[in-house]
């Protein structure tokens, strides 16, 4: 560590009003490093005549203020917010659950102490109840607490593994209560630089620690049991694969792994062989691309962890924007890894109708509690042509085939979020879509989309609620995903969902002759539907979340949002040049520059006539808008995913819809 560095942290803690809002210095002769010299004049006004200067700038994010060169040197992507208000509010509620084994009780700040809840009394008796307090505490047996921002010498080992700025860690010491340390590991000697100045604007270094090396060397460094983190959160650019290894192996016994994942491209199926060769799974294009990527991920923690007699227990599992994060629980046992071949499952979808079948890798038979039986799995679950529309079947997988949620766990984060808002800047997120996850159907892996039924069989498309109905009055379970807007999670086998999708069809005829006889939607509409579906609203299919107008579903938060290039000492022209890639790539999917492509979006606002008139078989292919008035943003738009589309026609008796979406 240089001398110079040490001057320019001191001037940083000296002056805290200072760094508080846009520090200036100027560009100096190592690269990316402040001009120590500038730094020690206080940084003035230096305004129009500094051409090249470089600006510093101050976020606050939580409870933490970060120092960042504006530059794009070290990481920080706003979007992720989120993810990281709700990691915190995961490993709070992980450190009630261990401390409090421990008889150690957290205090989260905002939440009403509980013992103090309870007395509501005159001053006197206030009086009575503290010397009771303090009887307690003479005693013995006043419970201990902890509190953010100190160290409790029986909490959590935390690692955050590839830490970037150190927001993320600082942001745990600050609001996590229950903590022993925060290694806050990052493998850039530029990024610990920053790392060591944001821990000391913060005044944290008494619990989080600075470390520079590669992460898995770090990892691979505390696999001794009395070594391992109780925490690990890895959040890399793109991929966590190559830190998996090492992860499962220096987490403690029942202890917590974070893990973020940004390559949505390869999880969503554009290139299953780079799935494969990263996670152990092809990924399939696949209207459930999101879920689908989350049991891949998981899939994947949990083979790993097999190899070291080790398993994953899923706490939560979310897909948002442009990533998926998961959080679970690992632990040690031989005979429990022995389940692990039948908790996956190869998936069998029609390329005709996406009709999905699942299978188990293995079979464990016997009844719970007594000796488990575990023997190879039969299959294929399906025909070699798909019984509905008589297309192939593509394979992908092996997914993770359990519930991705724990959903007592999820409840607790859930509860603890709505009763203390005031604590995360995402926090209506947050609840809305734990409130979704909460409705999600446990047993029923993948979904499918209300668009992708009728675009399959050219009609147009029910209500959310109907089709709902319609499932619920045929004795299925239904619910929605968090990890799509128009997602159809139901226990109802695919047979009966192109039922109901007949009976649909028959208030608002297809034209049969303009299908062709090999199309799905041509063998799909030629059986008559042995089920009389009953699309008459119901109470019951309008999911809570909704009716209560909870912030579910995210618009795309920022201008050119999505994950962040990595981190170059490049500089700024660098940067812009990345940008304004980014730009042009994200407008690409929206408007291209091609005028043919131009014309079909502006054609796509004039409404089509012929839908109208109930005539229009084009469904979602038509160039003209089948949809009401105002165009509607597309909840999610991870690259490359084949999507519900914004277009989704009403049919017959549009039902009211209550709620937001
Ligand atoms: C996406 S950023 C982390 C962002 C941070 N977690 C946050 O929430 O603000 C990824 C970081 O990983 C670091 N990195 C890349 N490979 C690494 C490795 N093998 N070991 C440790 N850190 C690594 C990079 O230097 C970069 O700072
Ligand atoms: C710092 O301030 C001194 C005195 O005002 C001045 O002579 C010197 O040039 C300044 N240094 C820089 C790098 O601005
Ligand atoms: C559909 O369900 C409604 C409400 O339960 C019921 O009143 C109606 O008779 C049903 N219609 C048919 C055709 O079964
Ligand atoms: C090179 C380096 O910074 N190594 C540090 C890595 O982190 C550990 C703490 O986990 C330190 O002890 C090392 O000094
Ligand atoms: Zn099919």
């Amino acid at each position: 560590m240089s001398h110079a560095r040490i001057v320019l942290w001191l001037s940083l803690t000296l002056r805290p009003t200072r760094v508080l809002c846009t520090a200036r210095f100027f560009e100096g002769q190592s690269p990316g490093l402040p001009n120590p010299a500038a730094m020690e004049n206080g940084t003035g006004p230096c305004g129009e005549e500094c051409p090249r200067e470089v600006q510093e700038t101050t976020i606050t994010e939580g409870a933490a203020k970060i120092a960042f060169p504006s530059a794009n040197e070290v990481f920080y992507n706003p979007v992720q917010e989120f993810n990281r208000d709700l990691t915190c509010a995961v490993i709070t509620e992980f450190a009630r659950i261990q401390l409090g084994a421990k008889g150690i009780q957290i205090k989260v700040p905002g939440e009403k102490d509980a013992q103090k809840v309870v007395v509501d009394l005159s001053e006197q008796e206030e009086e009575k109840v503290e010397l009771k307090e303090n009887e307690n505490l003479a005693s013995g047996d006043q419970p201990r607490t902890a509190a953010v921002g100190e160290i409790c010498e029986e909490g959590l080992h935390v690692l955050e593994g590839l830490a970037a700025s150190g927001l993320r860690s600082i942001r745990f010491a600050l609001e996590v209560p229950g903590l022993r340390s925060v290694v806050a590991n990052d493998t850039s000697a530029r990024a610990v630089d920053l790392i060591r100045r944001n821990v000391q604007l913060n005044d944290v270094a008494h619990l989080v620690q600075p470390s520079q090396a590669d992460a898995r060397m770090l990892m691979y460094q505390h696999q001794r049991v009395s070594e391992r983190f109780d925490v690990i959160d890895l959040d890399p650019y793109g991929s966590p694969a190559p830190f998996l290894d090492a992860a499962v192996q220096a987490v403690s016994e029942g202890g917590l792994l974070c893990v973020t994942c940004t390559d949505m491209a390869v999880l969503a199926g554009n290139s299953g062989e780079t799935c494969y060769s990263k996670y152990g799974a092809m990924a399939l294009k696949s209207r459930a691309c999101h879920e689908m990527a989350l049991r891949i991920v998981l899939h994947s923690l949990d083979l790993r962890a097999n190899c070291y007699q080790r398993f994953v227990v899923p706490l939560l599992s979310i897909s948002a924007d442009f990533y998926v994060r998961v959080f679970v629980r690992v632990f040690t046992g031989q005979a429990k890894v022995k389940a692990s071949a039948s908790k996956q499952a190869l998936v069998f979808q029609c390329v005709g109708c996406g009709a999905y079948h699942l299978q188990r890798l293995g079979k464990a038979s016997g009844v719970p509690g007594s000796r488990v039986k575990f023997s190879a799995a039969c299959g294929p679950p399906v025909t070699p042509e798909c019984e509905h529309c008589g297309q192939r079947h593509q394979l992908g997988g092996p997914v993770w085939a359990e519930p991705i949620h724990d959903l007592d766990f999820v409840g607790r984060v859930l509860e603890a979020v709505s009763a203390n808002p005031g604590r995360f800047h995402t926090s209506q997120r947050i609840r809305g879509v734990l409130s979704v996850i909460t409705e999600e159907l446990p047993d029923v892996p993948l979904y499918y989309t209300l668009d992708q039924l009728s675009s399959t069989i050219h009609c147009n498309t029910p209500s959310l609620l109907q089709l709902r109905s319609a499932l619920l009055h045929a004795d299925f379970r239904v619910s929605l995903s968090h990890a799509c807007k128009n997602a159809v999670k139901t226990d109802a086998p695919a047979s009966a969902l192109w039922d109901i999708m007949r009976c649909w069809e028959k208030e608002c005829p297809v034209k049969r002759e303009r299908l062709s006889e090999t199309s799905p939607a041509f063998r799909i509409l030629s059986v008559e539907p042995r089920l009389q579906a009953n699309f008459t609203i119901r109470e019951d299919a309008n999911p809570s979340s909704r009716q209560r107008g909870l912030k579910r579903f995210q618009a795309n938060p920022e201008a050119n949002w999505g994950p962040r290039p990595r981190a170059r000492p490049g500089g700024k022209a660098a940067d812009e040049a990345m940008e304004e890639r980014r730009r042009l790539l994200q407008n690409k999917r929206k408007e291209p520059p091609e005028d043919a492509a131009q014309r079909a979006a502006r054609l796509k606002t004039f409404p089509c006539k012929r839908f109208k008139e109930g005539t229009c078989q084009r469904g979602d292919q038509c160039c003209y808008s089948h949809s009401p008035p105002t165009p509607r943003v597309s909840a999610d738009a991870v690259p490359d995913c084949p999507e519900t589309s914004n277009q989704s026609p009403r049919g017959p008796g549009d039902a009211a819809r209550p709620g937001i979406d």
